[in-house]
């Protein structure tokens, strides 16, 4: 997959590109992602991104012509008509796992980050595919949104993470959240780890992490809960959970 992001700050996408899975995944020829300045795009002599609101008001806005003019190099030199381009903003559909699934199936992606008070309708009516959001909190620029998305579709794509096994098992893969996990030493502070996770038992383990991950969900995320598909042992489960702490 290839990757091409669209920012007035490139270098802040260095430590994610270089670091962990994302750096891993890059060094092994995973993933291709290539950054672009946008205020290279420009011709004047001030190479000038952003201009006043028309209507008035507070802020800046970015300009159409360098972002369409950036989109338009990279699809070209891709040799491709088109390339599927998000724009990341707070007005865009809600991010989740599903999204990030569907961005990780694409051969290609571009990303557009927005700045200042935002940017020119027209780059979203007559040049994105998609506009996505983070959640409902204000950034002071889509680059850190366009950093959760390249690490949520990197971590995705086949080869990046060891074992295909951990992708299975995490957070909101099935719709719960994960169980609670421990390590060494056995004792802290104290503080012990759940006895059954020392018994060797791997059928009364399962059972217990399913019944952790159950109660969790319904805890913390009551709206994961009411979308979730509880098979009759689940519904046990989470009752049974429910009668010990009651
Ligand atoms: Cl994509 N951009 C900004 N500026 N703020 C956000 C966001 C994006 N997603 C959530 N908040």
């Amino acid at each position: 997959m290839r990757i091409d992001i669209l920012t007035l700050f490139p270098q802040m996408f260095d430590g994610l590109l270089s670091c962990s899975i994302v750096g891993r995944a890059m060094e092994h020829g995973l993933v291709d992602v290539k950054l672009h300045d946008i205020r290279t795009y420009t011709h004047d002599k001030h190479n000038i991104v952003d201009d006043y609101p028309y209507g008035g008001g507070a802020g800046m806005v970015l300009k159409t012509e360098p972002i369409f003019e950036a989109v338009e190099s990279v699809s070209g030199e891709l040799g491709l008509p088109s390339v599927p381009t998000v724009l990341l903003s707070p007005q865009g559909r809600l991010f989740n796992q599903e999204l990030a699934r569907e961005l990780a199936s694409c051969q290609n992606l571009v990303l557009i980050c927005g700045h200042y008070e935002g940017v020119d309708e027209r780059v979203a009516e007559h040049l994105v595919s998609d506009e996505i959001s983070i959640g409902d909190y204000l950034l002071s620029g889509g680059e850190v949104a366009a950093m959760v998305v390249v690490d949520c579709v990197i971590r995705l794509l086949p080869g990046v993470l060891g074992s295909e096994a951990s992708l299975a098992e995490e957070s909101h893969i099935g719709g719960l959240l994960e169980y609670p996990q421990y390590t060494r030493p056995a004792v802290y502070r104290g503080w012990t780890v759940p006895e059954i996770l020392l018994s060797g038992d791997h059928g009364e383990i399962a059972r217990w992490r399913r019944q952790q991950s159950l109660l969790r969900t319904a805890k913390r995320r009551p709206d994961l809960m009411e979308k979730a598909v509880l098979s009759p042992e689940d519904k046990r489960l989470l009752s049974e959970a429910f009668e010990i702490k009651s």
